[in-house]
């Protein structure tokens, strides 16, 4: 039999109506347009497209439900299943700064763990600078990434990808996860999209509402509390081959995670400068 979009019960389809219904609405002013594509090479890639043609409003919140070339940073792949979970891209066109936002992922981050968390019951925690990890049972595994890319002076397209039902035999690396190997209580994508724009919507309104800054917002704060990076031993990869062993100690105001180093000194990292971070000890 030839694989439908039906085939696979366990994988119901995302509901664009019900979607819609949900987030479309006085409520959540944040979104304006919502669609569900079938297959498409990235949604991110798709609506930067979109956005560079005049073809997508702010607010858009563009969902597949599989992702032929999905993207992590730095040219690396994002990889799942047709409907094993969440791959969504959104408009933003933020009125803080430039300079401020690097912030959009990290509190994306904060949004999408809380929201995981409260909806799926799993523990949840942030590998800095925006994996999304569950932390149950003595290991960390990543179940979500955010890939935020600026588009032009105005707008940025913000990624995320969330492994919902994706099971053992289907992980792309060994370090992935999922709600359901979690232990989730529950696995239906709908509510957990819904749970995780509003959300979204929330943390980035009070970051909006604060011209963007962490501290007034609370959004430092909020990640501090979920980075499970702090207070670990940490080997920064840089470009160029360099490396920075230390301790997580802060995240800085402008999102950079801080190590220092044996000798005391302080060195702060940005996400765009680093290319991996690795347990001190790991390979
Ligand atoms: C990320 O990059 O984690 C950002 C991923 C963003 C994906 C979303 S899906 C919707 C939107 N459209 C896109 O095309 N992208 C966004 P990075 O930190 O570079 O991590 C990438 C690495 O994570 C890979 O090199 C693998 O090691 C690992 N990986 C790939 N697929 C994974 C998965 N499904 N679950 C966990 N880890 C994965």
């Amino acid at each position: 039999m030839t694989p439908n979009r039906w085939s696979d019960l366990s994988r119901p389809p995302l509901n664009q109506t019900a979607l819609r219904r949900a987030l479309l609405h006085e409520k959540h002013p944040l979104w304006t347009h919502l669609e569900v594509l079938d297959s498409v090479t990235s949604t991110n890639t798709e609506l930067v497209s979109r956005t560079r043609a005049g073809e997508a409003r702010p607010g858009t919140v563009l969902v597949a439900e599989e992702q032929t070339a999905g993207r992590g940073r730095l040219d690396r792949a994002w990889s799942a299943p047709a409907r094993s979970g969440l791959f969504f891209s959104v408009l933003l066109r933020p009125h803080a700064a430039a300079e401020r936002w690097g912030w959009i992922p990290l509190l994306a981050g904060v949004a999408a763990a809380g929201a995981l968390a409260r909806t799926a019951g799993v523990d949840t925690g942030l590998k800095w600078p925006n994996d999304i990890l569950a932390t149950g049972a003595d290991e960390e595994r990543k179940i979500g990434g955010i890939l935020a890319e600026r588009v032009d002076d105005e707008h940025v397209v913000l990624g995320i990808g969330l492994n919902v039902t994706l099971r053992e035999d289907e992980l792309p690396v060994p370090t992935a996860g999922s709600l359901a190997l979690a232990g989730a209580q529950g696995t239906d994508r709908d509510p957990i999209l819904r749970a995780v724009l509003r959300a979204f919507e929330d943390w980035y309104g009070r970051w909006s509402a604060a011209d963007g800054d962490p501290a007034s917002s609370d959004v430092l704060e909020a990640y501090a509390a979920g980075c499970v990076t702090l207070g670990r031993s940490v080997r920064a990869m840089l470009p160029g081959g360099e490396e920075l062993l230390g301790e997580a100690v802060a995240v800085d105001g402008d999102g950079r995670l801080v190590i220092a180093s044996e000798q005391g000194v302080q060195r702060p990292v940005a996400a765009g400068d680093i290319v991996h971070l690795r347990p001190a000890t790991g390979k």
